[in-house]
């Protein structure tokens, strides 16, 4: 059902991404793998190259010219992108509103926004012309709740789930499939980059039973493997231990 079908994922060199590719790659759908760390994505390409067609590009989302430059430097077999991932993200920093770091509130808005809207901007116009396609936005639960300290990273993914929303309605009459996938606790390298290596980091995943990277893949997988007339539009999935973005179950 997928084979010979080609998907672009961001953010395929950790976690989340890196889990989707994976997944795809098991049902053979060509990958074009997206992200900055150069030797991570070699060795996923000679590992995946197994089960499919793999290609690499080595971008920053945040920089607009090289989104652009790399899409349109993709060679024929990889021109026609069925499924999009937006997935590359992160958060940066943990801080009351009164104390962020403006460095953080620019990389947070950069690229889980701006980044996003590059790469979908370059992506799409292939697929208005061909009416196909599926675009899935990975977003949060702190898309949908603000918590304490949450703030720019909060409004970054309620953006993502509004672009989300946009999305579908304007490229509704093409037929294309928007959906937006909503994390909440996912054990991934999220926290080291969120708190900076901090030892914070070593016990975001603590104590309870974190969703891991390959339950997200699998939801991803399942929502571009539904009929053609079937398109979740917007999925909410927490671990069983979290109700919230402030209540986890610590039993572990
Ligand atoms: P990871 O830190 O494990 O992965 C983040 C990925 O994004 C990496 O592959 C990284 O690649 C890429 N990335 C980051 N910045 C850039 C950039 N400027 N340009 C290009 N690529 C970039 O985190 P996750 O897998 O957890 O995160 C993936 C997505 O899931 C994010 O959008 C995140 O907000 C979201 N999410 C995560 C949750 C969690 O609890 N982990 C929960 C809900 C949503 P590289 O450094 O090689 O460029
Ligand atoms: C990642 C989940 O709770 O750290 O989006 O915001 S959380």
């Amino acid at each position: 059902m997928n084979k010979n079908k080609t998907a672009l994922i961001t953010g395929a060199t950790s976690g989340i991404g890196r889990a989707t590719a994976y997944e795809f790659a098991k049902q053979g759908i060509n990958l074009i793998l997206c992200g900055r760390r150069q030797e991570r994505l070699d060795s996923m390409q000679s590992a995946l190259s197994k089960q499919t067609d793999v290609i690499t590009l080595n971008f920053d989302v945040r920089d607009k010219v090289a989104v652009f430059n790399a899409i349109d430097s993709l060679p024929e077999p990889f021109r026609h992108i069925d499924i999009l991932i937006n997935n590359a993200g992160n958060a940066h920093g943990f801080d009351p509103i009164q104390d962020g770091n403006l460095d953080d509130w620019d990389a947070m808005i950069d690229i889980n926004v701006k980044g996003l809207l590059y790469v979908s901007r370059a992506v799409i116009p292939k697929m208005t012309e061909r009416q196909s396609g599926h675009i899935i936005n990975i977003g949060s639960s702190a898309g949908k709740e603000v918590y304490p300290k949450g703030n720019v990273y909060c409004a970054s993914k309620h953006a993502v789930i509004a672009i989300t929303d946009g999305m579908r309605i304007d490229l509704n009459p093409f037929g294309i499939k928007v959906t937006a996938i909503n994390p909440g606790l996912v054990e991934t390298e999220f926290s080291k980059v969120r708190y900076k290596g901090d030892a914070i980091a070593d016990n975001a995943y603590k104590g309870y039973q974190a969703l891991q990277p390959e339950d997200i893949a699998e939801i991803i997988l399942f929502a571009i493997t539904r009929p053609s007339h079937v398109n979740i539009a917007d999925l909410l999935v927490f671990p069983t231990a979290q109700a919230n973005n402030v209540t986890v179950k610590k039993t572990l």
